[in-house]
């Protein structure tokens, strides 16, 4: 059993790697399938990406557990002991499409506490990362506590199919938010909305539909600057499901769940 630090250093190791196998991939021929719908897409890299995680922490930590999105790490009913929660690629769209915009995310949890978490925007080189209690870090930077910002001079992070008629919210409860903010973006990879609210390029995001890789390194980050992330309704997050969410400052959380989601 090796410690912490050591665990931590090699997410850093394999994510680096990771990285650098995607970032080769782009001389290869992508193989593209679909998974839930026509527009939920995973590709051969997807998977190996994943695979590659789980070879290295299965012969490093053989008694960890993983939870990938591709399947092919460990069926959890719990969180005890130490899990690795990992998505591979996040961000799979832009991946196919555009060839940068995605993001690996790993985290280390035990006990259903989080002990580390990294996202990698790995076209542009960039590793968001945080030890829980130690801060959070963009490369060798440290990331400042974030600011207070007034809603009306917040940028929102939001898919625009949320302030639309869609199965998940009531079209006329974001719409709204959505005027009150001086204005909104769409990365289209949680992950790195994520580190954008860490980094205050982002004030908030909101998505009603994420799973435990998806936000599971970010929560970890968010909390070292200070933030915060719930369910957009404010409830503490179901890390063996979907969610909600709500990622944010101090200040803006209590507005946005008060004064339009619940009101
Ligand atoms: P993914 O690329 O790893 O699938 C797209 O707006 C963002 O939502 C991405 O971060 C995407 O992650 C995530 N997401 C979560 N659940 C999804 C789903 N069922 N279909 C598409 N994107 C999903
Ligand atoms: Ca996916
Ligand atoms: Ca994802
Ligand atoms: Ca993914």
């Amino acid at each position: 059993m090796g410690d912490l630090n050591e665990m931590y250093r090699n997410g850093v190791k394999w994510t680096r790697e990771a990285g650098k196998r995607i970032r080769d991939s782009f001389q290869t021929k992508l193989t593209i399938h679909t998974k839930s719908n026509a527009d939920d897409l995973v590709t051969n890299i997807d998977r190996e990406t994943e695979q590659f995680f789980i070879q290295h922490i299965k012969a490093s930590y053989p008694t960890h557990k993983i939870m990938g999105e591709e399947g092919f790490g460990d069926k959890l009913e719990s969180l005890q002991g130490f899990v690795w929660i990992i998505d591979p690629i996040d961000g799979t769209m832009n991946f196919i499409h555009q060839q940068r915009n995605f993001a690996i995310s790993v985290a280390l949890y035990e006990d259903g506490v989080g002990k580390f978490g990294m996202v990698y925007d790995v076209v542009h080189d960039e590793l968001y990362h945080a030890i829980r209690g130690n801060g959070a870090f963009l490369n060798d930077d440290p990331i400042p506590e974030l600011p207070f910002v007034e809603l009306n001079k917040a940028i929102l992070g939001i898919n625009a199919t949320w302030v639309t008629d869609n199965k998940r919210i009531d079209s006329s409860i974001l719409a709204p938010l959505v005027k009150s903010v001086r204005g909104t973006r769409s990365y289209g990879a949680a992950t790195l909305e994520f580190v954008y609210v860490v980094t205050g390029r982002l004030d908030a995001y909101i998505s009603m539909r994420l799973s435990p890789w998806d936000f599971a390194a970010g929560a970890i980050l968010i909390e070292e600057v200070g933030g915060i992330v719930t369910t957009l309704d404010g409830n503490s997050l179901n890390f063996l499901g979907e969610n909600t969410i709500l990622v944010t400052n101090k200040s803006l959380h209590k507005t946005i769940v008060e004064d339009y989601v619940l009101k």
